[in-house]
């Protein structure tokens, strides 16, 4: 093999590395995901930049997880990497909170964590084997964060759209109670 050969064979196998695969869909809940790896970022500039990406019109957010089967498919179908995860205790320090609003209740710590530790740790991270740790914004122990995609679903309804529509199925109910009696 020829020296230039060689280097951009090394060059493109260095590259799959770094690459960034396409979304998988989790059947259980329809949402994609994806594990993005950016050579170096903290987690602040992660949840922007996930809330900036969409896949198929779906928005993204950094991944939040609901139960253990939710974390087995990150781990097992999207990376077993370091990345983060959408959730941090910067507003009250002991108060997980996932970024969508959804309840932190599911969790997968390792062992001992979260310990907040070194001055204070806020932001969730996985380690290889799927559990979570507390981490620094920016520490340097991942470049890297997992992005779920979902439908946004959480629009308020001005109160009087539903009174619109809550009048609308009145009249139906009312129409049809008169067809009956007649
Ligand atoms: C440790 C972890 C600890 C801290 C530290 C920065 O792992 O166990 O809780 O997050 O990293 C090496
Ligand atoms: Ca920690």
């Amino acid at each position: 093999m020829k020296t230039k050969t060689l280097w951009s064979s090394i060059a493109f196998i260095g590259s799959i590395g770094i690459a960034n695969a396409a979304p998988v869909q989790n059947p259980a809940n329809g949402h994609w995901y994806d594990f993005i790896n950016t050579g170096s970022i903290d987690w602040n500039t992660a949840k922007n930049q996930a809330e900036s990406l969409t896949y198929l019109d779906l928005s993204g957010h950094l991944a939040t997880i609901s139960d253990a089967d939710e974390n087995a498919f990150l781990y097992t179908n999207v990376s077993s990497a370091l990345g983060y995860l959408g959730a941090t205790d910067e507003l009250t320090e002991g108060t997980w909170q996932w970024v969508t609003g959804e309840s932190f209740s599911y969790t997968n710590w390792a062992v001992e964590e979260p310990n907040n530790c070194c001055g204070g740790e806020s932001y969730l991270m996985t380690w290889e084997n799927g559990t979570w740790n507390d981490i620094f914004n920016n520490s340097g122990y991942t470049s890297s964060y997992f992005v779920e995609y979902e439908a946004v679903s959480a629009i308020p309804v001005p109160g009087a759209v539903w009174l619109f529509g809550s009048a609308i199925l009145g009249l139906i109910g009312f129409g049809r109670r008169n067809r009956k009696q007649a």
